[in-house]
């Protein structure tokens, strides 16, 4: 039995409890996706519903704390120095199509840095965790990255954009220069799992543009516990407000970069 501190046993319970919401509720996007009106408004209060949750459950236990919040958008506390970051699901596309591939991200940020996260899975109960200093988990199981150094075994994850965001063109190059040296490129669509499952070592590594604090905030504790680098994608400190993340394990994440600078650059 591993030991936990008292903030991951908050963090856990409190995705827990909205899990429950969210499997019955997934459970009924199946009746939905067959009826005249749709899913969408379901999804969105489903959504809704679990951040609420989430924000009751860790505010009774931490009082004062702040939160940044996918619906919420940012609560400023009394006590500066910490915020949660959170999405409630992580993977909205999925949920709506009835798609089993969705996550609960919370981070715990302090004085700017994150400090503890978990990224839950409800469908499969696979909850990843990690604190500063403690390592990084799957349920009971310590976690380490993958151990892969050929880029050529690689399997790789990214995120496409799609209707009204931008880099369409940009992303299909990137795309092309990394699918010609690696083993397969998944687009699973949900940041928090990808990055989760870099941490795993079920991928040797993962970038997307476009993404926000909430996506990736738990995940990138995750990963560096287990061992793996997290920058934005010229090797920097900004992706929880820059927008752009590259998680990889030690061997990869230098490669990865490379490719991808090179496909921007015109070059491949
Ligand atoms: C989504 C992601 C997905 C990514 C999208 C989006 P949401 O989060 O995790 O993988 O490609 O940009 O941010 O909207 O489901 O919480």
């Amino acid at each position: 039995m591993i030991s936990r501190s008292p903030t991951l046993n908050v963090m856990m319970a409190a995705a827990r409890k909205a899990a429950r919401g969210l499997v019955r509720d997934f459970g009924e996007v199946e009746h939905l996706q067959v009826s005249m009106k749709g899913p969408s408004d379901f999804v969105s209060s489903a959504d809704l519903k679990a951040e609420k949750v989430l924000r009751q459950e860790l505010e009774k236990s931490r009082p004062g704390y702040g939160f940044l919040l996918e619906e919420g958008g940012e609560i400023v506390g009394d006590d500066r120095s910490h915020r949660w970051i959170i999405d409630p699901i992580d993977g909205t596309t999925n949920f709506l199509h009835g798609i089993p591939h969705f996550a609960i991200s919370i981070a715990l940020e302090r004085d700017g840095e994150i400090v503890a996260g978990i990224v839950y899975q409800p469908v499969n109960d696979e909850m990843f965790h990690a604190e500063k200093g403690g390592g990084a988990f799957l349920n009971e199981r310590r976690l380490r990255v993958s151990a892969r150094r050929r880029i050529e075994e690689a399997v790789f994850a990214t995120g496409l954009p799609f209707k009204g965001r931008p880099n369409h063109e940009r992303s299909l190059k990137e795309v092309a220069t990394v699918m010609a040296t690696c083993a397969g490129i998944r687009r699973f669509g949900s940041a928090a799992l990808d990055m989760a499952y870099v941490a795993a070592g079920r991928y040797e590594g993962y970038w997307e543009s476009g993404i926000h604090a909430w996506d990736i905030a738990a995940g990138v504790i995750l990963v560096r516990e287990a061992g793996g680098y997290v920058t934005d994608i010229d090797g920097g400190t900004t992706m929880l407000t820059g927008g752009e993340v590259l998680a990889a394990n030690d061997h990869m994440h230098a490669p990865l970069r490379t490719m991808i600078n090179a496909a921007r650059r015109g070059k491949d």
